[in-house]
């Protein structure tokens, strides 16, 4: 079957030749449905992409923007580089990393603990643990000056344990963690854009009752769900609303004053059939300004320390409003015109366009919900996630067609105000089954339409067979000119419902670390208590049943190669890499003890472990670091 393929593309080669007619054909290709004419395509793109040589990036060459991945329900980030595809790195957020020691040193058990509730702490102590090893990543958003990307923090969601993170853009660590309080399963998350980030608002996806202390229990219409504004920089809660329906995304406009956010399950049921009776439900606008007013004027009830103000439809509040919109709509996208938010119908074939500028006066009380949808076209079957290209086009994924839809959003406003206009400008096939779809700056000021994602959920026939589990296949897709032309398919793993593009030019990432980092300054003060310079000495302190053993690693030795405790104590190893050198990192793994961190080049990094175990065991590096890495090892002795 697979020689057949190679055979049929092999002859096409040869008929076909130049780039023109073959870029026609993906096109035509693009246009056909289904499995089939998917099929046929896959090879036809393969031919584009050799001949045009777009999307190709020769070795040596780095690729012009990063691409931001959420790792799904793998609890990490991926950073791609694009146009390549290429995955370039992987940050550990919610889950423990075998490879960096993520979840395991001291100071990343630290960031995933400090930032959780008094009850799950509680919880958790209960069965001998400290945090969560997994998490549900799902919107991953670097912070915003002035409605454009600052390179200074990347923040994203953990569904599944109600958190949230902040990842720092100059080290591409996670610096934050904290879990969202009385709120449950937080799925949509963006930045405020204007003055700068500022607030990350974060959905609170299913009600619950609040406090969830065990009370209604079985009356779901006293639960809640909630909207929350983090404050980026101290990563405290800031406030909370509560509100009706479901949230599921959320976005903010270019002027700091308004968020909107879609809502399913008016209905307010808890079966899949309760939840979908209702053939409308609503997308939820909060005024910003109004809500620091209320919480300023003691509006707000204190619950787990947080401010929390009623927002729902029948509070009639003066800082949330309710935009009737068909059918359970899930995406929902500002323009980067900074004009429109768009929310995506999923059971309506609809994309419903909201003008931000009609919301004064929807506040005001001069206009209604409905005369603030200014467009709503009929995009095509199950529309999710909708994305932009800078000059006036919108791109909607829409999931039962499998396609990316383009459209121009003048034309879709005319056509709303009942001129005879088409705003359908190209519809692609995607293989199949598109989630999340960005466009290169997409969601800034500077949006430039170069290239386009569509992260599709399943990928069936595309890749090589890997088992019943199959990859995701993210593709990219060339937006430059006036058709869409599908350029490559990635495969990914579990599952990355949303990425973002960003522009090399934003961000700037270190080399080495600074040995004046914040990240240090634990370890500087415990070093310090026990007399040792971390970056100088090589000693062994040891504190009654606890041992503390201090070492640099300088390639290819660590500053101690043996030392001795008894069984059963208590061993920190703290190591400082003093080698100043990019790309120069080493590790540290203790043989049978279940360890193995990183530490960057000029980084400092520990891990506490019982040493009780008599014998002797051997510690290595297990980064690859220089010709006598294999030597770079030592010895810890444990007496019986
Ligand atoms: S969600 Cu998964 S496809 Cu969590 Cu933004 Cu829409
Ligand atoms: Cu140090 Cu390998």
């Amino acid at each position: 079957m697979s020689e057949e393929k190679e055979s049929c593309c092999v002859s096409r080669r040869s008929l076909l030749g130049s780039g023109a007619k073959i870029a026609t054909l993906t096109g035509l290709a693009g246009l056909g449905g289904g499995m089939v004419a998917g099929l046929g395509g896959a090879s036809l793109i393969g031919e584009a992409r050799a001949a045009e040589g777009s999307a190709d990036v020769a070795p040596g060459k780095i690729d012009e923007y990063y691409g931001f991945w959420s790792g799904g329900h793998s609890g990490e980030v991926r950073i791609v580089g694009l146009p390549s595809m290429r995955e370039l790195m992987r940050i550990p957020v919610f889950n423990r990393c075998s490879a960096t020691g993520w979840g395991q040193t001291n100071e990343s058990l630290k960031i995933l603990s400090e930032g959780l509730t008094p009850e799950t702490k509680a919880s958790l102590a209960k069965r001998g643990l400290v945090t969560f090893d997994q998490g549900d990543t799902h919107h991953p958003r670097p912070s915003y000056t002035d409605g454009t990307y600052d390179g200074r923090y990347l923040f994203i969601n953990d569904k599944s344990n109600t958190r949230i993170a902040r990842i720092r853009l100059d080290i591409m660590k996670t610096d934050k963690v904290i879990e969202i309080p009385n709120s449950h399963s937080i799925h949509g998350l963006r930045n405020q854009r204007y003055p700068k980030t500022g607030y990350v608002f974060c959905c609170g996806e299913h009600r619950i009752p609040v406090p969830n202390t065990g009370i209604n229990l079985t009356n779901p219409k006293e639960y809640v769900s909630i909207y929350t504004a983090v404050d980026g920089d101290t990563m405290k809660v800031a406030w909370q609303v509560m509100v009706s329906g479901n949230l599921d995304n959320t976005d903010a406009d270019y002027a700091g004053k308004y968020t909107a956010a879609t809502c399913y399950n008016s209905e307010e049921g808890v079966t899949v059939g309760e939840m979908t009776a209702s053939p409308e439900d609503h997308a939820v606008i909060f005024n910003i300004a109004a809500i620091e007013a209320a919480v300023k004027a003691g509006k707000a009830q204190k619950i787990a320390g947080v401010d929390v103000l009623d927002g729902r439809k029948a509070a009639k509040s003066d800082f949330t409003r309710y935009i009737p919109i068909p059918n359970s709509p899930h995406g929902c996208n500002a323009s980067p015109d900074g004009k429109y938010v768009m929310l995506n119908g999923k059971l309506s074939p609809t994309v419903s366009v909201v003008e931000w500028a009609k919301l004064d006066e929807l506040f005001a009380g001069k206009i209604t919900e409905k005369q603030c949808i200014v467009a709503q076209p009929e995009i095509g079957l199950g529309p999710l996630h909708t994305t932009f290209d800078g000059r006036g086009n919108a791109y909607t994924s829409v999931f039962l067609d499998s396609q990316i839809v383009k459209w121009n959003i003048a034309d879709a406003i005319k056509q709303r105000s009942g001129e005879k206009v088409n705003p359908i400008r190209q519809k692609i096939d995607v293989h199949y089954q598109v989630g999340h779809t960005n466009a290169s700056m997409a969601e800034t000021k500077e949006a430039d339409g170069k290239w386009l994602v569509a992260l599709c959920k399943f990928s069936k026939d595309r890749f090589l067979n890997v088992g019943p589990l199959k990859p995701e296949n993210d593709q990219l897709i060339d937006i430059s000119g006036d058709q869409m032309k599908l350029v490559h398919d990635g495969a990914t793993f579990a599952e990355p419902h949303d990425a973002v593009i960003v522009h090399r030019s934003k961000i700037k990432p270190l080399d080495v670390y600074k040995r004046t980092d914040p990240l240090f300054d634990d370890l500087k003060a415990m070093a310090k208590a026990d007399g040792v310079d971390l970056e100088a000495d090589n000693k062994v302190i040891r504190d009654g049943n606890k041992v503390r053993v201090y070492m640099t690693s300088v390639a290819p030795a660590f500053g101690i190669t043996d030392f001795t405790v008894k069984a059963g104590n208590e061993v920190t190893v703290v190591v400082t890499n003093l080698d100043n050198m990019s790309d120069l990192a080493h590790g540290f793994t203790m043989v049978g003890h279940g360890v193995c961190i990183e530490i960057g080049p000029q980084a400092s990094a520990s891990v506490t472990f019982v040493a009780d175990r008599p014998g002797v065991h051997w510690y290595y590096c297990q980064w690859f670091c220089h010709a006598l890495h294999m030597e770079m090892s030592g010895r810890m002795l444990v007496e019986a």
